[in-house]
Protein backbone atom coordinates (compact mmCIF):
# COMPACT_ATOMS: atom_id res chain seq x y z
CA UNK A 1 0.00 0.00 0.00
CA UNK A 2 1.47 3.46 -0.78
CA UNK A 3 2.38 5.90 1.94
CA UNK A 4 0.35 7.99 3.78
CA UNK A 5 1.01 11.76 3.87
CA UNK A 6 -0.26 14.02 6.39
CA UNK A 7 -0.13 17.81 6.48
CA UNK A 8 -0.63 19.47 9.59
CA UNK A 9 0.73 21.54 12.36
CA UNK A 10 2.58 19.49 15.21
CA UNK A 11 1.10 20.33 18.32
CA UNK A 12 -2.46 19.95 16.30
CA UNK A 13 -4.85 18.12 18.17
CA UNK A 14 -7.15 17.24 15.20
CA UNK A 15 -3.68 15.97 13.37
CA UNK A 16 -2.54 14.07 15.77
CA UNK A 17 -5.75 12.33 16.08
CA UNK A 18 -4.71 10.69 12.23
CA UNK A 19 -1.50 10.12 12.99
CA UNK A 20 -2.05 8.43 16.30
CA UNK A 21 -4.71 6.31 14.14
CA UNK A 22 -2.02 5.73 11.20
CA UNK A 23 0.39 4.07 14.34
CA UNK A 24 -2.59 2.21 15.80
CA UNK A 25 -2.84 0.79 11.98
CA UNK A 26 0.91 0.30 12.14
CA UNK A 27 1.04 2.24 8.75
CA UNK A 28 3.79 4.06 6.76
CA UNK A 29 3.06 7.37 7.21
CA UNK A 30 4.82 10.80 6.46
CA UNK A 31 4.04 14.08 8.49
CA UNK A 32 4.59 17.26 6.62
CA UNK A 33 4.08 20.08 9.08
CA UNK A 34 2.58 23.18 7.82
CA UNK A 35 3.97 25.92 9.55
CA UNK A 36 1.83 27.46 12.48
CA UNK A 37 -0.11 30.55 11.34
CA UNK A 38 0.41 29.05 7.89
CA UNK A 39 -2.73 27.14 6.85
CA UNK A 40 -3.74 30.19 5.05
CA UNK A 41 -1.09 29.85 2.77
CA UNK A 42 -2.22 29.40 -1.11
CA UNK A 43 0.13 26.59 -0.87
CA UNK A 44 -2.40 25.37 1.62
CA UNK A 45 -5.50 26.59 0.80
CA UNK A 46 -5.26 24.17 -2.38
CA UNK A 47 -5.21 21.71 -0.47
CA UNK A 48 -8.17 22.74 2.24
CA UNK A 49 -10.22 25.91 1.14
CA UNK A 50 -11.10 26.37 4.68
CA UNK A 51 -7.51 26.66 5.88
CA UNK A 52 -7.37 23.92 8.50
CA UNK A 53 -5.34 21.20 9.11
CA UNK A 54 -5.02 18.17 8.75
CA UNK A 55 -5.28 16.81 5.27
CA UNK A 56 -4.65 13.26 4.55
CA UNK A 57 -3.22 12.60 0.97
CA UNK A 58 -3.29 8.81 -0.75
CA UNK A 59 -2.41 7.77 -3.90
CA UNK A 60 -3.24 10.82 -5.37
CA UNK A 61 -6.66 11.08 -3.55
CA UNK A 62 -7.07 14.41 -0.96
CA UNK A 63 -9.10 14.83 1.69
CA UNK A 64 -9.72 17.07 4.60
CA UNK A 65 -12.37 16.87 7.60
CA UNK A 66 -10.31 14.42 10.76
CA UNK A 67 -13.42 12.57 11.14
CA UNK A 68 -13.67 11.26 7.38
CA UNK A 69 -9.81 10.63 7.39
CA UNK A 70 -10.30 8.30 10.38
CA UNK A 71 -13.42 6.38 8.84
CA UNK A 72 -11.09 6.33 5.27
CA UNK A 73 -8.58 4.76 7.19
CA UNK A 74 -10.07 2.04 8.85
CA UNK A 75 -11.37 1.33 6.05
CA UNK A 76 -8.00 0.99 3.57
CA UNK A 77 -6.54 -0.31 6.39
CA UNK A 78 -8.63 -2.63 8.17
CA UNK A 79 -6.41 -4.54 10.90
CA UNK A 80 -6.90 -3.43 13.63
CA UNK A 81 -10.47 -2.48 13.31
CA UNK A 82 -11.03 0.87 15.48
CA UNK A 83 -14.94 0.77 14.69
CA UNK A 84 -17.14 -1.45 16.77
CA UNK A 85 -19.21 -4.41 15.07
CA UNK A 86 -21.92 -3.84 17.72
CA UNK A 87 -24.57 -1.34 16.49
CA UNK A 88 -24.76 0.70 19.94
CA UNK A 89 -21.13 0.38 20.50
CA UNK A 90 -20.89 2.03 17.13
CA UNK A 91 -23.58 4.80 17.60
CA UNK A 92 -21.53 5.48 21.23
CA UNK A 93 -18.31 5.78 19.05
CA UNK A 94 -19.74 8.26 16.49
CA UNK A 95 -21.57 10.12 19.45
CA UNK A 96 -18.74 10.95 21.08
CA UNK A 97 -16.41 12.00 17.67
CA UNK A 98 -19.67 14.38 17.57
CA UNK A 99 -19.41 15.20 20.60
CA UNK A 100 -15.41 16.19 20.42
CA UNK A 101 -16.07 18.35 16.86
CA UNK A 102 -19.02 20.00 18.27
CA UNK A 103 -19.14 20.73 21.77
CA UNK A 104 -15.38 19.77 22.78
CA UNK A 105 -13.76 21.58 19.98
CA UNK A 106 -16.14 24.41 19.38
CA UNK A 107 -16.25 26.61 22.85
CA UNK A 108 -14.08 24.82 24.72
CA UNK A 109 -10.83 23.61 23.09
CA UNK A 110 -10.83 26.65 20.81
CA UNK A 111 -11.53 29.17 23.40
CA UNK A 112 -9.40 27.87 26.43
CA UNK A 113 -6.61 26.09 24.79
CA UNK A 114 -6.69 28.83 22.19
CA UNK A 115 -6.32 31.64 24.83
CA UNK A 116 -3.80 29.75 27.38
CA UNK A 117 -1.43 28.07 24.97
CA UNK A 118 -2.13 28.70 20.91
CA UNK A 119 -2.16 32.68 21.23
CA UNK A 120 0.28 33.14 23.84
CA UNK A 121 3.15 31.00 22.00
CA UNK A 122 2.31 31.35 18.73
CA UNK A 123 0.68 34.91 18.44
CA UNK A 124 2.41 36.57 21.07
CA UNK A 125 -1.14 37.21 23.06
CA UNK A 126 -1.84 37.44 26.59
CA UNK A 127 -4.68 35.02 28.17
CA UNK A 128 -8.31 36.88 28.24
CA UNK A 129 -9.29 35.48 31.86
CA UNK A 130 -13.22 36.74 31.21
CA UNK A 131 -13.37 34.85 28.03
CA UNK A 132 -11.69 31.65 29.64
CA UNK A 133 -14.15 31.74 32.43
CA UNK A 134 -16.95 32.09 30.03
CA UNK A 135 -16.45 29.01 28.60
CA UNK A 136 -15.94 27.28 32.18
CA UNK A 137 -19.37 26.28 32.03
CA UNK A 138 -19.69 24.64 28.34
CA UNK A 139 -16.39 22.80 29.84
CA UNK A 140 -18.06 21.63 32.22
CA UNK A 141 -21.51 20.16 31.04
CA UNK A 142 -18.76 18.59 28.01
CA UNK A 143 -17.01 17.19 30.69
CA UNK A 144 -19.69 15.55 32.62
CA UNK A 145 -20.95 14.31 29.41
CA UNK A 146 -17.97 12.60 28.51
CA UNK A 147 -17.46 11.16 31.83
CA UNK A 148 -20.87 9.41 31.73
CA UNK A 149 -20.64 8.09 28.38
CA UNK A 150 -17.41 6.31 29.53
CA UNK A 151 -18.51 5.31 32.83
CA UNK A 152 -16.26 2.06 34.09
CA UNK A 153 -15.20 1.13 30.73
CA UNK A 154 -11.71 1.30 29.41
CA UNK A 155 -12.36 3.09 26.02
CA UNK A 156 -15.50 5.47 24.97
CA UNK A 157 -17.17 2.69 23.60
CA UNK A 158 -16.80 -0.36 25.36
CA UNK A 159 -13.59 -2.35 26.04
CA UNK A 160 -11.80 -1.85 22.65
CA UNK A 161 -10.03 1.55 21.61
CA UNK A 162 -12.28 2.76 18.96
CA UNK A 163 -11.57 6.17 16.55
CA UNK A 164 -13.97 7.62 19.23
CA UNK A 165 -10.90 7.61 21.68
CA UNK A 166 -8.77 8.68 19.00
CA UNK A 167 -10.42 11.60 17.94
CA UNK A 168 -11.53 12.79 21.29
CA UNK A 169 -8.26 12.10 23.52
CA UNK A 170 -6.00 14.71 21.72
CA UNK A 171 -8.85 17.42 22.38
CA UNK A 172 -8.88 16.44 25.65
CA UNK A 173 -4.94 15.99 25.97
CA UNK A 174 -4.64 19.42 24.92
CA UNK A 175 -6.46 20.73 27.32
CA UNK A 176 -4.44 18.84 30.17
CA UNK A 177 -1.74 21.51 29.34
CA UNK A 178 -3.81 24.73 30.84
CA UNK A 179 -4.66 25.18 34.56
CA UNK A 180 -8.42 24.50 34.03
CA UNK A 181 -8.06 20.83 33.46
CA UNK A 182 -7.72 20.39 37.15
CA UNK A 183 -11.10 22.11 38.28
CA UNK A 184 -12.39 20.17 35.37
CA UNK A 185 -11.30 16.93 35.63
CA UNK A 186 -11.65 16.74 39.77
CA UNK A 187 -15.23 15.40 40.07
CA UNK A 188 -14.35 13.04 36.97
CA UNK A 189 -11.52 10.38 38.04
CA UNK A 190 -12.60 7.82 35.55
CA UNK A 191 -11.35 10.59 32.73
CA UNK A 192 -8.28 10.82 34.04
CA UNK A 193 -7.59 7.32 33.83
CA UNK A 194 -9.11 7.38 30.56
CA UNK A 195 -6.74 10.05 29.17
CA UNK A 196 -3.43 8.57 31.01
CA UNK A 197 -4.27 5.08 29.34
CA UNK A 198 -4.41 6.50 25.79
CA UNK A 199 -1.62 8.57 26.74
CA UNK A 200 -0.08 5.79 27.59
CA UNK A 201 0.21 3.74 24.16
CA UNK A 202 2.87 3.98 21.72
CA UNK A 203 0.74 5.94 19.29
CA UNK A 204 0.17 8.54 21.60
CA UNK A 205 3.96 8.67 22.74
CA UNK A 206 4.70 8.42 19.26
CA UNK A 207 2.43 11.88 18.47
CA UNK A 208 3.68 14.06 20.97
CA UNK A 209 4.38 17.47 19.70
CA UNK A 210 8.32 17.09 20.79
CA UNK A 211 8.21 13.61 19.15
CA UNK A 212 6.74 15.59 15.84
CA UNK A 213 9.10 18.08 15.81
CA UNK A 214 12.27 15.55 16.57
CA UNK A 215 10.98 13.62 13.53
CA UNK A 216 10.61 16.27 11.11
CA UNK A 217 14.23 18.10 12.02
CA UNK A 218 15.38 14.26 12.19
CA UNK A 219 13.74 13.41 8.19
N1 LIG B 1 -13.35 20.31 11.16
C1 LIG B 1 -11.92 20.29 11.00
C2 LIG B 1 -11.28 21.18 12.07
C3 LIG B 1 -9.78 21.25 11.95
C4 LIG B 1 -9.21 22.42 12.73
O1 LIG B 1 -9.92 23.31 13.20
N2 LIG B 1 -7.86 22.43 12.87
C5 LIG B 1 -7.21 23.52 13.52
C6 LIG B 1 -5.93 23.05 14.19
S1 LIG B 1 -6.19 21.99 15.55
C7 LIG B 1 -6.76 24.52 12.47
O2 LIG B 1 -6.47 24.15 11.37
N3 LIG B 1 -6.65 25.78 12.84
C8 LIG B 1 -6.07 26.76 11.96
C9 LIG B 1 -6.97 27.91 11.75
O3 LIG B 1 -8.09 27.92 12.27
O4 LIG B 1 -6.54 28.82 11.04
C10 LIG B 1 -11.41 18.84 11.07
O5 LIG B 1 -12.10 18.01 11.67
O6 LIG B 1 -10.37 18.53 10.51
Amino acid sequence: MSEFIVHSVPGSPFGRAVLATLEEKRAAYRLVPVPPCSSKSPEHLARHPFGRVPVLEHDGFVLYETQAILRYLDRVLPEPALTPANPQAAARMDQVMNVSDWYLFQGVGNVIAFQRIVGPRFMGLTPDEAVIEAAMPRARIVFAELARMLGEQPFMAGDALTLADLHAAPQAGFLSLTPEWATLTAPHPNLVAWIARLEARPSFQATTVQRLIESAKAA
